[in-house]
Formats: structure tokens, C-alpha cells, sequence
């Protein structure tokens, strides 16, 4: 696969509503978007990094620095046989996993679409249709957010994840629990909790939760294995997990009975394929977090939850939930049934709006 240029983009566009977690709020998203040009075809990916190092060291703007400076010469330099040969090159480069993948994935297109298949069947995919939950952040007060979880299940969603942080967890479950005892429920804290909670950790147990995400250190597993052998609800990893050697590690510890993928924070394609074997093989059932991701990050995230093991709904939901205007024609949906269709036609199965991105940008540099 020769590389003939690549080009980096920003664009800022502005969340419909804007969502809070326990480490911040996010009202503009600012997304760096790679574009490859390769063997006479194009392809695209999306830096899935915050605006601020909140959520993990990336930023778009660290993102831009490691593309520029070191990712897209190395991938410049010489011809490589495959997408997986790029990431076995990028291998040297420590951490920076949202920058990798961004490249990496743009040429998982290429390839998908040059042997003429979706990209889903390209990176394994086997289900022609992903079931979906919700993300809903931190509200202003519990009526919103009841209102929220209301608007949510009746559009279809097969299960709600609220964001949970001390002040704002045991008493607004109850309130859910109250409203709504049936839906399928969990609660992603961000890592705002410490083993000192654990006592108030143990009152989630009441609430038949699905899961709760990343209750303590972003960087943890230790605490969250001594967690899990006291609380019944199960412990889903995300913000610690970023490669199959991590998951191996925290299953075999004990730190985690689910996991949460996200190609960026795990670094591509490749590696994600290599973890959800992991998980596999382990039978640790794994599902597709979000990244708040504009629709090219977004689609994806429709390939990859296709895999064999993403058994559980996760939090790609419709673009109309993020953008008056998504940047990828059609945009996502989501049917009455809560689930969205994998795309059957070669490539990204969605065509890069590129009217809708040029208005956005308000910065690009080319490389070759
Ligand atoms: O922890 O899963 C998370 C958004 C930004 C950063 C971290 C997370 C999230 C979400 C939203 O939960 C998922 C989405 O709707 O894209
Ligand atoms: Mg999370």
C-alpha cells in the first residue's frame, strides 16, 4: 500500500447538548480528522481525544503534534503491506493511541475498499446489526435526567448509562430504580471514587446495575480488583484498558468481569482486534464505548462493534444525538428497535460530507 499524501484536519462543531462528567463538561467538540490518499482511493479517521487531558493525556492538539512530527513521516517513509504493518511501526511510539488510530483506521478503508467489502467484514465484523444503548451525562437536577432516560427508552435504546460522581449517584439511582425498575441500567463514573468509598460503593449493589464503568483510578487495576470481591455489580473497565496485554492482566486479576472497547483509546483496528480475542477467549463480554465522535469516528465504531464479541449494547447511538449536522451522508441512525444497520457496501459504508467538512475546518496541513 503506497501512501501518496495524507491530510490533517480540524473542525469544531458544537454538541447539540452538552455533556457533563464527572471530570468536565463538554459544550464544542474540536476533532482533528485524518484523511489518507492511497492507491487511488481515500480514507478517513478520527482522532477520538478531548479538548482537554480529562478523560486521558490526549488532546486534539497533542494528537496533531505525534501525527505531524512523527506518525505521518513515519507512515511516509516507506510503503507498508497492510494496515497492521503501520501499527507494528507506530509500536516504538509510546502511548499517544488516539493519534495512532486515527491513521491506522483511515487505511483500513483504504484496504476495505480496495478488495470491494465493508469495512465491518474487514476487521472481522460478523452482525448485520449492532444493538445500542445511551450515554446521558450529568443533568442540572433528576427530573431532566428522568426526563432524558424517558425520551431514550422510548426512541428504542436498549439500555441507558447514566454518568455517576459522589453527590450525583446513590440517591439519583434510586430515583431511576423508582421510575424506571425494569429498563436495563448502568452508571460510568469516570474514575471519581477511591477505595475510601467503599462503603458507599456497596449501595450500588441495590440497584441490579448492568455494570458500573471505571469506578476508581483512571490508571488502576489493583484497587479495582480488591473492589470487585466486595461489591456484586459487576466492574467494567474503560479509561484503564489500553491494550490486550492490559485486559489479560485485569481479568486474570480480577479488576474487571466486562470491557469497554474504544479504537482510540486501544490504538486502532489491530489492536482492538487482538483484545477483543483476549476477552473472547476469557468470556468477558466487551461493547463499544463513544468518544462523543462526529460521524466518521462514529461509523467506525459500527465496524468494529460487528465483532463476534461485542455481545452487549453499547454507546453508539444516532449522530442527531451530537450534531445538527452530522459530516457523513447518510448519517447514523437507529431503528425503533434500538439498533443500527451495518453498512453491506465496500468501505466506510457512509461518504464523508465533504461540503459539511470544509465548512467546519478551521485548520488543515498536507503532508507527502
Ligand atoms: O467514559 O465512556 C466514557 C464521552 C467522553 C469521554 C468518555 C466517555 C464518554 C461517554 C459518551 O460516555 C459516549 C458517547 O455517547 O459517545
Ligand atoms: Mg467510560
Amino acid at each position: 500500500m503506497k501512501i501518496n499524501r495524507v491530510e490533517l484536519r480540524e473542525i469544531q462543531m458544537p454538541l447539540v447538548h452538552s455533556f457533563e462528567t464527572s471530570f468536565g463538561k463538554t459544550t464544542l467538540r474540536r476533532i482533528v480528522l485524518v484523511r489518507v490518499d492511497a492507491e487511488g482511493l481515500s480514507g478517513w479517521g478520527e482522532v477520538t481525544a478531548g479538548e482537554a487531558p480529562l478523560y486521558s493525556h490526549e488532546t486534539f492538539e497533542t494528537a496533531w503534534h505525534v501525527l505531524r512530527e512523527f506518525l505521518i513521516p513515519w507512515a511516509l517513509e516507506h510503503d507498508c503491506t497492510s494496515p497492521s504493518e503501520l501499527a507494528a511501526r507506530f509500536r516504538p511510539i509510546r502511548g499517544h493511541n488516539m493519534a495512532k488510530a486515527a491513521l491506522e483506521n483511515a487505511l483500513w478503508v483504504i484496504e476495505a475498499e480496495q478488495k470491494g467489502i465493508p469495512l465491518a467484514k474487514a476487521v472481522g465484523g460478523t452482525l448485520d446489526e449492532i444493538p445500542c444503548g445511551v450515554s446521558i451525562g450529568i443533568q442540572s437536577n433528576v427530573e431532566v435526567l428522568l426526563e432524558k432516560i424517558a425520551r431514550e427508552v422510548s426512541a428504542g435504546y436498549q439500555r441507558i448509562k447514566v454518568k455517576v460522581k459522589p453527590g450525583w449517584d446513590v440517591t439519583v439511582l434510586e430515583r431511576i430504580r423508582t421510575e424506571f425498575p425494569r429498563i436495563s441500567l448502568m452508571a460510568d463514573a469516570n474514575s471519581a471514587y477511591t477505595l475510601a468509598d467503599l462503603e458507599h460503593l456497596k449501595q450500588f449493589d441495590r440497584f441490579y446495575l448492568m455494570m458500573i464503568e471505571q469506578p476508581l483510578g483512571w490508571d488502576d487495576i489493583i484497587d479495582h480488583a480488591k473492589l470487585q470481591r466486595e461489591i456484586s455489580t459487576p466492574i467494567c473497565l474503560d479509561e484503564s484498558i489500553h491494550s490486550a496485554d492490559d485486559a489479560r492482566k485485569a481479568i486474570d486479576l480480577g479488576a474487571c468481569k466486562i470491557i469497554n472497547m474504544k479504537l482510540g483509546r486501544v490504538g486502532g483496528f489491530t489492536s482492538a482486534r487482538r483484545l477483543h480475542e483476549v476477552c473472547r477467549t476469557r468470556n468477558i463480554p466487551v461493547w463499544c464505548g463513544g468518544m462523543l465522535e462526529s460521524g466518521i469516528g462514529r461509523a467506525h465504531n459500527v465496524a468494529m462493534s460487528s465483532l463476534p464479541g461485542f455481545t452487549l449494547p453499547g454507546d453508539v447511538s444516532a449522530s442527531r444525538r451530537y450534531w445538527t449536522k452530522d459530516i457523513i451522508s447518510p448519517e447514523v441512525t437507529v431503528s425503533p428497535h434500538g439498533t443500527i444497520r451495518v453498512p453491506q457496501t465496500p468501505g466506510l459504508g457512509y461518504e464523508p460530507d465533504l461540503d459539511r467538512i470544509e465548512k467546519v475546518t478551521t485548520r488543515k496541513e498536507q503532508f507527502s
